[in-house]
């Protein structure tokens, strides 16, 4: 069934009578997630926090809440839960803002999974991170860092989080090594740092799903990431570290208008790599899904035919796999997308990365999910 290309408009129309019927509190799910409960899945977005009424992808912009209660069965934090937002000193916890979204998700009824408890790199580490001394003992002052953090967030959301992306981005897509930050540096080394935050996580979060995230994809150029992220995850089963599933981020990034030829040729080597990862036993989550339009005309209606196609034949190589239960996208609007102030395009036209557009009305890309969600297999 080629819902992108023949009954896009039907599958939309179909959908606003779905969504027109919610408005009530616990109203049965609606939209892009009453297809994907329908087969055992959920469709879930990113979110943030933001003052009351503010402009942005927060569940305190009502425009914004709507789409996430429309069509979601599955919420992430966007920031609100990383190390930079969570850590303002070594000592110190700031759990105001991700509260606020836990308590949001839990009115609404909504699963909530953790994004992250280890972003690896440098960068992405709070600033005193990289400063910090870790005293006569670092191996001992770095696990203790490193168990309070993970331990104290894991605790605090308890059972409300049962699924987190444990490490996110500790290879450098460059040569497959993996970064280290000072924190590894005192700790021994990365391998030593990634396997205590998965065996920490496990001990303070033994009902939860153990992820490792990170954004290798198919697109061409990817093949050292790959290679490095396999090459971790056959050291994580090799040392026995408890991780469950592989995160793929799944930032994707159009190569053409024909997504058809494109995905013909980037299916063999992507479904190999996925093989791999699941012939070890772990599962797979699509965690952030939106996609970058590249290498398209300027025109609106030619780039979101080319998003929307290239996003449903990713989808259908994702879901024939039965091991992936949850799609998450990064974002349900075009509107607050992290994509156009990262990497704007050439042409300075607005990027069309979501499933909605800017004024919040939905997009081919959305059909393209709905069409890929109802044709995929059901879950048991
Ligand atoms: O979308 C996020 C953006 O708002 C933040 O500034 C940035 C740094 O914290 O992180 C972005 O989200 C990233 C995610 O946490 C990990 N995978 C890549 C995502 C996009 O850069």
């Amino acid at each position: 069934m080629d819902i992108t290309r023949r009954g896009g408009l039907s599958m939309l129309a179909g959908l606003a009578v779905a969504m027109g019927a919610r408005g009530t509190a616990a109203a049965a799910p609606t939209g892009l997630q009453s297809l994907a409960g329908a087969k055992g899945l959920r469709l879930g977005s990113s979110f943030g926090w933001a003052a009351k009424g503010a402009d942005r992808g927060s569940f305190a912009n009502p425009a914004y809440a709507e789409l996430l209660t429309r069509d979601c069965g599955l919420l992430v934090p966007e920031n609100e839960m990383k190390w930079q937002a969570l850590r303002p000193t070594p000592t110190s916890f700031a759990f105001a803002k991700f509260d606020a979204m836990m308590a949001w998700a839990d009115a609404n009824s909504l699963p909530v999974r953790g994004h992250n408890l280890l972003w690896h790199q440098p960068k992405w580490m709070p600033r005193w991170e990289e400063t910090h001394d870790f005293g006569a003992t670092p191996v001992r002052a770095a696990e203790q860092l490193l168990v309070e953090h993970i331990t104290t967030v894991c605790q605090r959301y308890g059972t409300r989080i049962r699924s987190y992306d444990v490490v996110n981005e500790a290879v450098n897509p460059k040569d497959a090594s993996l970064y280290q930050t000072a924190l590894s540096r005192a700790l021994g080394g990365p391998e030593p740092t990634l396997d205590l935050a998965f065996h920490t996580a496990r001990r303070a979060a033994p009902h939860a799903q153990l992820v490792y995230n990170d954004y290798m994809s198919w697109e061409p150029g990817n093949a050292t990431h790959r290679a490095g992220v396999l090459k971790l995850l056959e050291g994580f089963k090799a040392r026995g570290v408890p991780v469950d599933a592989i995160g793929v981020q799944s930032h994707l990034v159009t190569q053409g208008v024909d997504a058809r030829a494109t995905i013909t040729g980037l299916e063999g080597e992507w479904r190999r790599f996925l093989d791999a990862v699941t012939a070890m036993g772990y599962g797979l989550v699509v965690t952030e899904l939106d996609v970058r339009d590249n290498n398209l005309p300027t025109d609106i209606a030619v780039r979101d035919r080319a998003v929307a196609d290239f996003t449903r034949g990713y989808l259908d190589v994702m879901l024939a796999y039965p091991k992936l239960h949850d799609v998450l996208l990064w974002g349900m609007t075009d509107r607050y997308s992290w994509i156009e102030g990262f990497e704007p395009r050439k042409d300075k036209a607005r990027r069309r990365p979501c499933p909605y557009d800017a004024g919040f009305k939905p997009k081919p890309m959305y059909a393209a999910i709905a069409g890929a969600l109802a044709a995929a297999a059901p879950r048991s």
